[in-house]
Parts: C-alpha cells; sequence; structure tokens
C-alpha cells in the first residue's frame, strides 16, 4: 500500500497542467523597489509598465505567455521599420525555474537587470518577451551573454493585442510540456535600441529621471533595473507591493550587493 501511495505523489509532482496558470499582480506597483518614476518622454504613459496579469496557456506543441499591463500596447517607434514585433516600449524577460532545487541553475538575471534569484529559485530557462526581431535579440545574446545563450528562449512569435504581449514558445525549447511544479518570475523593463555596453536591451534606472531614462535609482549599476515583477502569491493582492518592495529593495550599493528576488510557484488559486 505504501508503495502505491508513494508512486501516486511522485505522479501529481511531476504533471503537466491541462489548461493555464494565472498570476496575478497589482496595480500601481510600478515603481521597483518604490521609489521608481517613469521616464519623461510622451511615450511613456502611465501603466505601461504595470503588470497586472501573466498567464501560461498550453497549446498542442506550444506554450502560449501572456502579460497583460495596465496601459494599452502601443507602438511609437514604428517597430515594423527596425524589423520588429508590432510594439516598441516594453521588453519582459519571463524566469522558469523547473527543480526549485536549492543552487540549482543560474543565479544571476540576464545583463543589465542587475537582480539575482535567490538560492531555492535560480533558474533553467527564461523567455525574452521584446518588440526585437529575432537577429537583433540573437546578436545581442551572443555579445552579452553568452555564457547562458542555451537557455535563452527566443520566442517564435511575439506580438501584441490590446493591453497583452504574447509570446508563443515551442515546448520544445522550454525542455518538455510546463509542469505545476515549476516557477515563474516575470520581470518588467522597457526596451532599449541604444543599450549601455553590457545591458542587454534593457533601460537603465538613474537618480533623476531623463527623457529616456527611469528615475528614483541610483546612477551606478548596483540598483535593480526592474520595474515591476511577480511577488508573494502572485493573486494581485495588497500586500504583494510590500513583498515586492522588501526584495528590490533588498540591494546595498556601498557592498555592491544586488537584489535578491524569489518566484511563484502555482497554488490552487492560480489554476
Ligand atoms: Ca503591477
Ligand atoms: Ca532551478
Ligand atoms: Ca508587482
Amino acid at each position: 500500500m505504501k508503495v502505491i501511495l508513494f508512486g501516486v505523489v511522485t505522479l501529481v509532482a511531476n504533471v503537466a497542467f491541462s489548461k493555464s496558470l494565472v498570476f496575478r499582480d497589482p496595480v500601481g506597483d510600478d515603481r521597483g523597489p518604490g521609489s521608481y518614476v517613469y521616464p519623461t518622454d510622451a511615450v511613456y504613459k502611465r501603466g505601461s509598465f504595470d503588470l497586472v496579469k501573466f498567464e501560461v496557456r498550453s497549446k498542442g506543441s506550444d506554450v502560449e505567455f501572456r502579460a497583460t499591463m495596465r496601459a494599452r500596447i502601443e507602438d511609437p517607434w514604428d517597430s515594423k521599420s527596425w524589423g520588429g514585433n508590432g510594439f516598441s516600449l516594453q521588453m519582459l524577460q519571463v524566469y522558469i525555474d523547473k527543480d526549485h532545487k536549492e543552487g540549482s541553475g543560474h543565479r544571476s538575471a540576464l545583463p543589465g537587470m542587475n537582480v539575482d534569484f535567490m538560492k531555492a529559485s535560480y533558474w533553467e530557462k527564461v523567455v525574452v518577451m521584446s518588440p526585437q526581431g529575432r537577429e537583433r535579440l540573437a546578436s545581442e545574446i551572443e555579445l552579452k551573454a553568452k555564457d547562458v545563450r542555451g537557455d535563452i528562449v527566443i520566442p517564435k512569435r511575439t506580438y501584441s493585442s490590446g493591453k497583452t504581449i504574447v509570446a508563443v514558445v515551442s515546448k520544445k525549447d522550454l525542455g518538455g510540456a510546463v509542469q505545476e511544479s515549476w516557477g515563474f518570475q516575470v520581470l518588467v523593463q522597457s526596451n532599449e535600441g541604444f543599450p549601455d555596453r553590457g545591458d542587454l536591451l534593457s533601460r537603465k534606472v538613474n537618480e533623476v529621471e531623463g527623457p529616456h531614462r527611469f528615475g528614483g535609482g541610483d546612477d551606478g549599476d548596483c540598483d535593480p533595473h526592474v520595474i515591476d515583477m511577480l511577488a508573494g502569491d502572485a493573486l494581485g493582492t495588497k500586500d504583494e507591493v510590500a513583498a515586492q518592495k522588501k526584495e528590490l529593495g533588498s540591494f546595498v550599493c556601498k557592498s555592491s550587493i544586488r537584489s535578491e528576488i524569489g518566484m511563484v510557484y502555482s497554488s490552487k488559486s492560480n489554476k
């Protein structure tokens, strides 16, 4: 009897989800660790970087990642003219912890984000949801993230619809079907077509905001370049604002300590 029970438990732990996982995020926490403000140029409309919902949908041999923001997704920089995907401002990175095993996976987020993951949540794959075309993304990855390039997934297709950015990813590129046990983290940034030397297409956060620079951070590279992210149980509750502040605010510039962030593991409420 014991053996049978054990077998059932193992089966549940490895089960692929059937329909979708839904993670929610509070409105109005698009301020990173609490102090960040948008760039001053008029294209950065209120709510453009405020994540409110993130959905993972299984579709045959593909997985759809759907990130919904508070504002309508727009294309003020005419992305088609630079081989882009129909939107301009946002760039999201979806980190996946497949094994939830202490110290297993990559610790640091992609260059330019300035955050590390907690030991229990090192990542195995990251999906880049960017308006940049495949060629540009691939060359940036080759140039700036060569050491982890095998675990960076460029979607088959990325597009926007209303307030939602959608990335279609082949299950094969994730190493198989999405499992209910996987952890997720979504980091919200802005697409920067002219990034700083080491940054992978991300926009800087400085002390004082500028036309194309976020403000409320530090002029050095010690502050997290994350505008919004998932936190807590990702149900969209108020306490998740504080949880995000705590994680993103854990950096110490004078000791070169970067912010450490966690992931969200789906519970019954996310299904
Ligand atoms: Ca939010
Ligand atoms: Ca891991
Ligand atoms: Ca958040």
